[in-house]
């Protein structure tokens, strides 16, 4: 912007000194490049799929993607959230094989909160995306579909794949199209996959993101209980809490603001009927992922010791006896602890100011007290008046 004022200057000041017809034409430059430039910069997205004609990558503030879009053109889903317990089983299998996965990008209108709605972009009508599993040295044929009602084009990106964009330069797809990519999963992990089309950050924020896991030819230990928890951000136009349709802000995302930092696609989504369930003596794994795209978590649960944590997920030496693990944005971590006693705890990012934004979730344990372990009077800890005279 400053080097289009300079020129604009310097235009003026040449042409004033010169005849009236050089004075009207330099008039003209200055009145009508700047309102095309402006049209440039400040486009509105009809809302339906226009082909590519964006610049995707910085620097500065060239993306203001400010997009009307009219809802009733998208599916409405009742309930975003992937549900943590929705996961396939374990593989235990000793032989390689050749396995098909289908997803499809869809864009759909759900709920932030109880009157919050947002336009999502989603693997399979969910956020995170469906959970997949695979085994070392599987052949993996992913074919991915993009809904026709897409206002956009989607691609994935999957961090467990070798190979240019993860995927995303073979799966770029308009809407209506489908692409299939192939590839052998070499190397055990859990990672992150996520939609690469367009500028990432901002399809990512949307939702469009989940995790592959490659098992380790001889499996995982097993476990009673294994859970799927990812964390997200949204940025919404206005701010967090306020009720009604809420766009996308991108000024918000490269600002690095979140509105709502959420688990498992919007807020209380890991509470009540979702919460995650487990019986004292129970195992328990969480497979845990960060799709940022700009914030790091610190993995916590209140109350709970992880016995094993595989720190960013590589499945190699655990560590042991963790409070709390960082979790980078684009990664995961794989932990894995015992249940002792009964009651609540809460899963959070122990960057606590988050809790408010959404980033809190519930594991409910049921059984029998260990007065050893663990005891004292909670009576007080409902209307107590101390509590009520603190300051907070
Ligand atoms: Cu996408």
């Amino acid at each position: 912007m400053k080097t289009n004022i300079t020129t604009k200057n310097s235009l003026l000041n040449n042409s004033l000194s010169k005849n009236p017809l050089q004075l009207l034409i330099t008039l003209l430059i200055i009145t009508v490049i700047p309102s095309l430039a402006n049209a440039n910069e400040n486009h509105q997205y009809s809302g339906k799929y226009q082909p590519k004609k964006m610049m995707n990558f910085g620097p500065g503030e060239h993306y203001q993607h400010d997009m009307d879009i009219n809802i009733s053109e998208y599916k409405k889903v009742r309930d975003i959230s992937k549900r943590a317990d929705d996961l396939p089983e374990p593989l235990a299998r000793k032989q390689s094989k050749k396995v098909t996965i289908m997803l499809e990008a869809v864009e759909v209108i759900s709920k932030i909160a109880p009157n919050i709605l947002y336009h999502y972009w989603t693997f399979n009508n969910t956020v995170p995306g469906p959970f997949l599993r695979v085994s070392e040295d599987d052949t993996v044929e992913l074919t991915l579909y993009n809904n026709e009602s897409s206002s956009h084009s989607h691609a994935i990106d999957l961090h467990a794949v070798t190979g240019p964009g993860g995927g995303k330069a073979v799966t770029e797809v308009e809407p209506g199209e489908s692409k299939t990519l192939t590839f052998k999963a070499t190397t055990p992990g859990l990672y992150i996959y996520h939609c690469a089309a367009g500028n990432p950050a901002t399809h990512i924020a949307n939702g469009m993101y989940g995790m592959i896991l490659v098992e380790p030819k001889q499996g995982l230990s097993k476990v009673d209980h294994e859970f799927y928890v990812m964390q997200g951000e949204l940025y919404t136009k206005q701010r967090l809490g306020k009720k009604g349709f809420q766009k996308f802000n991108s000024r918000k995302m490269i600002d690095e603001r979140p509105e709502y930092i959420i688990f498992n696609g919007r807020t209380g989504a890991l509470t009540g009927e979702n919460q995650l369930q487990a019986k004292v003596g129970d195992k328990v794994r969480i497979f845990f992922g960060n799709a940022g795209v700009t914030k790091i978590s610190s993995f916590h649960i209140i109350g709970e010791i992880f016995d094993k944590v595989y720190p960013e997920a590589a499945l190699g030496n655990p560590l042991k006896n963790v409070q709390t693990t960082l979790v980078p944005a684009g990664g995961a971590t794989m932990v894995e602890f015992e249940v002792d006693y009964p009651g609540n705890y809460v899963l959070v990012d122990h960057a606590l100011a988050r809790v408010d934004r959404g980033a809190w979730g519930i594991l409910n344990v049921t059984g029998e007290k260990n007065d050893a372990l663990y005891s004292g009077d909670s009576s007080s800890n409902s209307g107590s008046k101390k509590h009520h005279k603190m300051n907070h």
